[in-house]
């Protein structure tokens, strides 16, 4: 009996780099408030990524939620029904209302030729995701954004290390959202940052993260508890150093599956340009909804369990009527599925996978 594939699983640096990085915490008793481990992180994660400043949080969730308070948006945001429910149900928690636009046919990211028909005088921003790490339109977004004079935040939480025309993608827009969580590229546990170029941004952040207070603990916003802890930055610091290598390897499996899938005719890959993704996901749009349900049906009954990832779309959900529809992104959600991608997934496993495939 094969033992159970699922559709990802941390990558994880061994066990002693991270207790030996602990150490410091345990003979200090300091835990968190913006410790020394979580400002190491910070400063670490700026210098590989190439970006000015990052700012680390309690996950990505509330990286999008505190960019929405730092940047004090209301009424409409533009966003991506092709997405996870976390970046729709936050600017809702945040009481402004999503307005879905339609998603490009080959990126599955968010159709900037439809963004300003979307426009009202209600709207504050413009929410795209670089899904599954593909950088958006960004040129053309920021080109929207700055002539109907709204503001960009980038629901970055795929796309850790990817660029954008040579620089990280991370500095573009407002402020860029990130995600550290266990089953991302390079996981904290929990976690997540923002990246802006605006330092008076970045220090907002900081403050909202920490109750509203400043560095000589003055209360001089409203703020929340979105910090992330010392046990969760040394876990950082540890996986950091593998995220080149965990990057190459998930590069190499994902190009095995292309090997693999792309005689079948029925499978179709993300378009993006391979010097500006991460490889993290393994997404394949098949050809109908019902081919799809006999991969997974397939998968299944092999005891592996991939994810559709994203579905359903999110103009669908009845919390966030009224909203249009919006078929681009309605038949990819419909179709699409995430195989199993993983640094310890080995090729034997992928053939399993493929082979359940093409079987459909
Ligand atoms: N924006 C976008 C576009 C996002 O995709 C996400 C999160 C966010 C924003 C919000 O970021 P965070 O607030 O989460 O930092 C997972 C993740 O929980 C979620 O972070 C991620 N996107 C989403 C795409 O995937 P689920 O519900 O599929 O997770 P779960 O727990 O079912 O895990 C999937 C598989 O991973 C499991 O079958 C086994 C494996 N796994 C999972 C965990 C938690 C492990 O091996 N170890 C683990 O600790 O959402």
């Amino acid at each position: 009996m094969n033992k159970p594939i699922f559709v990802t699983q941390p990558s994880l640096a061994p066990l002693e780099e991270y207790a030996k990085l602990l150490e410091d915490a345990w003979a200090s008793g300091i835990l968190t408030h913006n410790g020394p481990l979580m400002r190491r992180l910070e400063r670490e994660l700026a210098a590989y990524l190439g970006c000015p400043d990052l700012v680390c949080l309690a996950n990505g969730t509330c990286a999008m939620q505190l960019s929405i308070r730092a940047l004090d948006l209301t009424g409409e945001i533009i966003t991506t029904p092709f997405t996870f429910i976390a970046t729709a149900n936050i600017i809702s928690w945040e009481r402004c209302r999503p307005v879905f636009v339609d998603i490009e046919a080959g990126s599955w990211n968010m159709d900037p030729e439809k963004i300003e028909a979307a426009i009202t005088p209600r709207t504050s921003a413009i929410l795209p995701v670089h899904v599954f790490s593909a950088p958006c339109n960004i040129d053309r977004i920021q080109a929207i954004a700055k002539h109907h004079a709204l503001k960009v935040i980038y629901d970055a939480a795929h796309a850790l290390a990817v660029n954008y025309h040579g620089k990280s993608v991370l500095n573009c827009g407002d402020i860029s959202c990130v995600s550290f969580h266990a089953t991302k590229l390079f996981n904290t546990a929990e976690g997540g940052g923002c990246v802006s170029l605006d330092p008076g941004l970045n220090a907002r952040v900081r403050r909202l993260r920490f109750f509203g207070f400043d560095e000589n603990k003055e209360i001089v916003d409203e703020g929340m508890n979105a910090k992330m802890t010392e046990v969760h930055a040394a876990l950082g610091l540890a996986n950091l150093r593998y995220l080149d290598q965990v990057r190459a390897n998930r590069r190499r499996k994902y190009h095995q599956y292309v090997e693999q899938l792309k005689e079948a005719g029925f499978v179709k890959f993300q378009q993006f340009n391979p010097e500006e993704y991460n490889y993290s996901y393994m997404p394949v749009l098949l050809d109908s909804e019902a081919r799809m349900l006999r991969v997974l049906g397939n998968l299944a009954a092999k005891q592996i369990t991939p994810r559709r990832y994203f579905h359903p779309c999110l103009n669908t959900l009845k919390h966030f009527a009224p909203n249009c529809s919006l078929p681009v992104s309605e038949s990819v959600a419909a179709r699409i599925l995430c195989l199993p991608l993983y640094d310890s997934l080995v090729e034997d496993e992928i053939d399993r996978v493929c082979k359940c495939v093409r079987n459909a």
